[in-house]
């Protein structure tokens, strides 16, 4: 485990991730960001877990609740805002706004919308990954509710089978945070216990508490080691929730109660950090109120930033839909 010293490092940039969340909610009630929202408040502590004991060269695959990854991965807030905001200046050139963050030269492959749909496709990549001769591992976060596709279930087949021979260093992480939507895990899975499904295929799982964050840390250096060493795939559950609703639109909640959402808010994984950190004497009152103003002061930026972008000219409408590489008229 990295010193507790590089974790305050994690702790100042889920205090980031958590402040552009919420003005991104703000900026979408406004009328600022269209299309869809979903935020990951609350589920931090997963993704910057794994992110921090990823290796530079390491690629990662998400969902459509994607912001963090992207920001974790070190896009800069102002470039991901203003793919929000759909402006020339984002990520993905303003055209594939909140679900479609996309920096590959960072190693972010995406955020995708259709549930599952982008198992296959880092499934693919991490079997690229060591046909190339690498080392490198393909990380591929997924909610409980996509357990569900069968993409899910042919990519697992897959995996298993391509790691017998090494050919697939591919880490699996479940980010259960008990809804698909408005439908719980209960409701929606014949087993609940997701880390068992992991067994019809041969691949390890191991279940974290996905509030904690060096207790992330500690199971993604396990899994992401034993993957790079073996070539085999790993899983992992993580246990967590998500206190906004499932997106921007989720406004009543008839699927949980306020008392859930309040409970689970007494884990949220920025205080439980703060108190790691505050018990190994590295953080005080003083630095926190330190640390949130800089977030502030980040996420205004960004803000700015957006506001003041062009949107893509309407000439590049076609540009970037179809690749060009065969030579042919697009
Ligand atoms: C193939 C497909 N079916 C349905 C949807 C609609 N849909 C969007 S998100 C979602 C729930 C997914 O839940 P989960 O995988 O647990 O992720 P979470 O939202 O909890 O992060 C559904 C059903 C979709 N986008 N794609
Ligand atoms: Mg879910």
């Amino acid at each position: 485990m990295a010193d507790l010293r590089s974790v305050l490092s994690w702790y100042r940039r889920m205090v980031l991730v958590r402040r552009f969340e919420e003005e991104t909610e703000r900026a979408f009630r406004r009328g600022k960001i269209g299309g869809y929202l979903h935020v990951y408040s609350g589920q931090e502590a997963v993704a910057a877990g794994f992110i921090s004991a990823m290796r530079e060269d390491d690629i990662c695959f998400t969902s459509y609740r994607d912001h963090a990854f992207a920001l974790l991965r070190g896009a800069p807030p102002g470039a991901v805002m203003a793919e929000l905001y759909g402006k020339a200046t984002g990520l993905a050139r303003g055209k594939g706004g909140s679900m479609h963050l996309f920096d590959v030269g960072r190693g972010f492959y995406g955020g995708y919308g259709i549930v599952g749909g982008h198992i296959p496709l880092a499934l693919g990549a991490a079997y690229a990954l060591r046909y190339q001769g690498s080392d490198r591992v393909c990380l591929c976060f997924l909610g409980d509710g996509a357990m569900n596709t069968g993409a899910f279930h042919e990519s697992l087949n897959m995996a298993g089978l391509w790691g017998q021979t090494g050919q697939c260093p591919l880490v699996l992480i479940v980010e259960n945070n008990g809804y698909a939507m408005g439908t719980s895990v209960a409701r929606s899975s014949a087993v609940t216990d997701l880390a068992a499904r992991f067994t019809a295929y041969a691949i390890p799982c191991e279940r974290v508490d996905g509030m904690d964050f060096l207790a992330v840390r500690l199971a993604a250096e396990r899994a992401i080691a034993e993957t790079r060493t073996s070539g085999r795939p790993t899983a992992v559950e993580a246990i967590t929730y998500r206190f906004a609703g499932h997106g921007a639109a989720d406004v009543v909640q008839p699927y949980r109660s306020k008392e859930e959402v309040d409970q689970a808010r007494r884990r949220d994984p920025i205080p439980t950090l703060e108190g790691h950190l505050h018990a190994a004497g590295l953080l005080d009152d003083a630095a926190m109120a330190a640390i949130r103003e800089e977030a502030e002061q980040a996420v205004l930026a960004a803000v700015r930033y957006a506001e003041e972008s062009p949107a893509p000219p309407p000439e590049s409408l076609y540009a970037d839909v179809y690749a060009d590489t065969y030579g042919g008229e697009a």
